[in-house]
């Protein structure tokens, strides 16, 4: 089932801003892509297991340009891998938990991604994350 907390996605104005106040306290940054779909840019910041993602809005309608419009920057969401992105969404939207993607998409770095809706997780953004091979 779930297997880690697989990143935390922190919602920011300026990605290369954000870059160098990481670098500062003393982290690396990696893996720079822009996820045309969720219409955001990210980068990586590996801690331990789990990686901080800093991810900047491509376009004024993103989800994250609005976030940051509605809420300012900081925590977005948090993403927890799992083995079968798919299987999970069916045994949760048949035990009633709200879902902003009904099919598994592409995120960043080769996965497969799915939103629940967090008006059905308490207020918080949950992805659903599965590393493919
Ligand atoms: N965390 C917690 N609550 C959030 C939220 C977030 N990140 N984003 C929106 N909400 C809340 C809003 O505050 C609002 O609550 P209220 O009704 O109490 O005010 C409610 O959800 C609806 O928000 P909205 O601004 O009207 O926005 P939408 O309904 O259009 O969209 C959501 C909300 C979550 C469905 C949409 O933002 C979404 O699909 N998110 C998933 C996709 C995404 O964020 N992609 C970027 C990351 C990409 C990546 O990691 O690769």
């Amino acid at each position: 089932m779930y297997k880690k907390v697989s990143h935390i996605g922190v919602a920011v104005k300026d990605l290369e801003r954000a870059k160098e106040i990481f670098r500062t306290l003393g982290l690396e940054v990696e893996g720079e892509e822009v996820v045309e779909d969720q219409k955001v840019k990210v980068a990586f910041i590996p801690v331990g297991e789990t990686r901080i993602e800093l991810l900047e809005a491509t376009s004024p309608d993103s989800p994250v340009a609005k976030f940051i419009e509605k809420r300012g920057e900081g925590v977005h969401h948090l993403a927890l891998g799992v083995d079968n992105v798919e299987a999970m969404l069916e045994e949760l939207k048949a035990k009633g938990v709200r879902l902003v993607d009904e099919k598994p998409r592409r995120g960043a770095h080769n996965t497969l991604i799915a939103f629940l809706h967090p008006k059905s997780t308490g207020g918080l953004l949950l992805e659903l994350c599965q590393e493919e091979d």
